[in-house]
């Protein structure tokens, strides 16, 4: 059927599946015909499915977050009498503890904290292996690993949380919960213990970045779709043909505020602000209990209460 086609027309356009650059180095052959096409896929982004890369430490962490998401979910369903309705029905409040205080940093008997380090363990490995992998991907692509360090800024966070910051307090029962509404109230009770979080500067940082980087995504997203009508959501025609998108996005942001973020930098800008909302995060976290008890009290010792 023939039909009246412009470029504005919301059409998907496919070759033949592409299996990618070819590289060295990979010791698992790429998957060949494991590519298919999806139509919705390609509503929301590209509509090649595959091939997905899978070697050795993508199989070993998704094994480790296997073991660590069974130990979690079996120790939940053991604690409704293994009920399954029950189990469905309590799921959001169902919790995995951490040891109990009197263990420190001692192996605890597994139902007082052992199958929680157990899980931890797991978790972890699973994490750092798809760090690994992450990271080893990129150079084999021959990319930068800024993928892998933004993900090793979240990872401090997590493990500041759960392991460095235990360890230094002496006890494994300072980690969180696994549990839905268990690390919400874990994250109360730290607020409370350490005499309100929101006079830790870097709590307030950590704040600042979380909200710079919405408010970045936010000027970015909607700048690129306000000249996607010129093709700027293009970016390689924009990089080899300048054409008129780029430069009335610039001219946009100078004639609203003077001044305009160039192609690169303003994906340097997000980049920072995003790695340090956790980088200062795990800071604040690290120092509370270790270095600074009482956040209330410590902001009003440095002229944060009120002046009087
Ligand atoms: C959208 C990418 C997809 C990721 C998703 C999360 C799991 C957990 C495990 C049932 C943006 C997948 C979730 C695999 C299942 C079990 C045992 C990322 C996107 C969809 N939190 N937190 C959530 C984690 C901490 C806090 C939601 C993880 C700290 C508050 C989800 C960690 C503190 C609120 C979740 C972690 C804290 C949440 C949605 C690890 C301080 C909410 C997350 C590993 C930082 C929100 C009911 C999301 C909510 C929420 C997961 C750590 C505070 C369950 C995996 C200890 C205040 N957290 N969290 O979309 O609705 O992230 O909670 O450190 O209000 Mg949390
Ligand atoms: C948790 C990094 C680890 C995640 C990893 C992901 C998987 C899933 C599954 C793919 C999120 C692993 C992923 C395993 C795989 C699938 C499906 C990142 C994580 C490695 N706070 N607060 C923050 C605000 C209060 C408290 C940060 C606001 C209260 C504590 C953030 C408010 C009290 C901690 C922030 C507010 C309190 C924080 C988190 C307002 C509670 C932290 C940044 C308006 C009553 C954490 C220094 C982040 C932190 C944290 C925001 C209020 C407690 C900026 C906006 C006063 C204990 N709070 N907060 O990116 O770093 O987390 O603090 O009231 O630990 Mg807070």
């Amino acid at each position: 059927m023939i039909e009246y086609q412009n470029i504005f027309s919301k059409v998907q356009v496919h070759g033949p599946a592409y299996e990618g650059v070819a590289v060295e180095g990979s010791i698992w052959d790429r998957l060949k015909d494991s590519t298919f096409f999806s139509y919705w896929m390609g509503k929301i982004g590209d509509a090649q499915i595959g091939p997905i890369y899978l070697g050795t430490t993508g199989l070993a962490s998704l094994i480790c977050g296997f073991i660590a998401f069974e130990i979690i979910g079996l120790n939940m369903w053991a604690s409704v009498g293994w009920d399954p309705v029950e189990f469905i029905r309590q799921l959001p409040w169902l919790s995995l503890n951490p040891p109990l205080p009197e263990h420190g940093l001692s192996w605890p008997p597994m139902n007082e904290g052992g199958w929680w380090l157990m899980a931890g363990f797991f978790l972890t490995m699973s994490i750092l292996l798809w760090w690994v992998r992450m990271y080893t991907r990129a150079k084999t692509l021959g990319m930068g690993t800024h993928v892998a360090w933004a993900f090793a800024s979240a990872i401090w966070l997590y493990l500041v949380l759960g392991f460095i910051r235990p360890v230094l307090m002496g006890s494994f029962s300072e980690a969180v919960p696994f549990g839905i509404f268990s690390h919400l109230d874990w994250t109360n009770y730290f607020s409370i213990r350490h005499g309100n979080l929101f006079y830790n500067p870097f709590h307030m940082l950590s704040i600042t970045f979380l909200y710079g980087s919405v408010l970045l995504f936010a000027m970015h997203a909607a700048t690129i779709l306000a000249v996607s009508r010129y093709g700027g959501d293009r970016e390689v025609e924009q990089i080899v043909d300048r054409g008129t998108a780029s430069e009335r996005a610039g001219l946009f942001w100078r004639w609203t505020m003077g001044f305009n973020a160039s192609m690169e930098s303003i994906h340097r800008w997000a980049w920072w602000c995003a790695i340090l909302c956790t980088l200062t995060g795990g800071i604040g976290i690290l120092l509370s209990g270790t270095v600074v008890d009482n956040w209330f009290v410590w902001g009003v010792k440095h002229g944060l209460g009120y002046p009087g």
